[in-house]
């Protein structure tokens, strides 16, 4: 994947990482992806298609790659899933210190245990909004726990996290989750108040993963492992647009794209998508001529990670 290049083909006064207000990291990952393969060409896809994109976002009345998008190297560690994990997690959480917006695009949704890891270690409280068409809370599976099978699992341990979209899971599953905060795809469709439900049952700072599975398949199929019954764009559009009118969001992820170069329409569905979320974002928010690099928050506390695994 070339990475001389910046995101949609903006110019480098905008692409600068000093100051750029947001990073974009791409994570080719594909190591534990079960059925459709191909997760790991998702980002080069999606940074395809966003040189074909246009910039003026029309709803906001804004042209959000302005606030500057840096585009970072892809992360390519892949000898182990936990070496992609800890990976993920120590990158993101320095981009993080250095008091940027920062966005992830995967790979597969076992790269989001290393954001929402860096996430949780940096923000109070945070919620996890998870927006997927699976449930993705097995503590292992096929013998790993950096599986996608397992993408919340941690995140439902140490973190608020709400379900978004679910319509498919394991029994087992029933056990780890909270029905408060998760919220069915069947029962979305019959309940014209489902996105101030799942406004009530978040915390301010909230991340956001965003599986592209929880799209219906009739508008995302370039996906691996699709379900019947999912989001359509201008309801999933007016709920995100919710959801950073009312709370802090401070990050997010988007995984899953698995791109077929018959059917490009979904690499730009995932292009669009990850434009719409910056323009919600920033919407209203003036373009700095300078850019503070620094983070208010104390560091010194969280410097030694939680999470460092010492079991193997
Ligand atoms: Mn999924």
């Amino acid at each position: 994947m070339s990475t001389s290049k910046n995101y949609a083909g903006i110019s480098d006064e905008f692409a600068q990482l000093e100051k750029s207000k947001i990073i974009l990291i791409p994570v080719p990952y594909d190591g534990t992806s079960t059925w459709g393969k191909g997760a790991d060409k998702g980002p080069e896809a999606f940074l395809e298609a966003s040189e074909n994109m246009e910039l003026y976002d029309i709803e906001t009345d804004s042209e959000v790659y302005k606030q500057g998008i840096h585009l970072t190297a892809p992360i390519t560690e892949n000898s182990s899933p936990e070496a992609m994990v800890n990976a993920v997690h120590n990158i993101t959480k320095d981009f993080i210190k250095r008091n940027k917006f920062v966005t992830l695009f995967g790979g597969e949704h076992s790269i989001s245990i290393g954001s929402i890891r860096a996430f949780n270690e940096c923000f109070d409280n945070l919620t996890v909004l998870q927006i997927d068409a699976h449930a993705d809370l097995r503590e292992s599976y096929e013998g790993t726990k950096y599986n996608h099978a397992c993408a919340v699992y941690e995140a439902n341990q140490t973190t608020n996290l709400v379900q978004v979209g679910i319509r498919s899971m394991d029994i087992i599953e029933k056990t780890l989750m909270d029905e408060e905060k998760t919220f069915f795809a069947h029962d979305m469709i019959a309940d014209e108040y489902w996105s101030d439900k799942v406004i009530e049952a978040m915390t301010e700072n909230v991340f956001i993963t965003f599986d592209l599975d929880a799209f219906d398949p009739s508008i995302m199929p370039s996906t691996g492992t699709p379900e019947p019954g999912g989001l359509l764009w201008y309801e999933t559009m007016e709920f995100l647009k919710q959801v950073f009118a009312d709370k802090n969001v401070v990050g997010f992820d988007i995984v899953e794209l698995c791109p077929n170069k018959n059917e490009r329409s979904s690499d730009f569905l995932a292009a669009k998508l990850y434009y719409k979320m910056l323009s919600y974002k920033f919407a209203g928010q003036d373009i700095d001529q300078e850019y503070d690099n620094t983070f208010d928050v104390d560091y010194k506390a969280i410097t030694n990670s939680k999470f460092e695994d010492d079991e193997d």
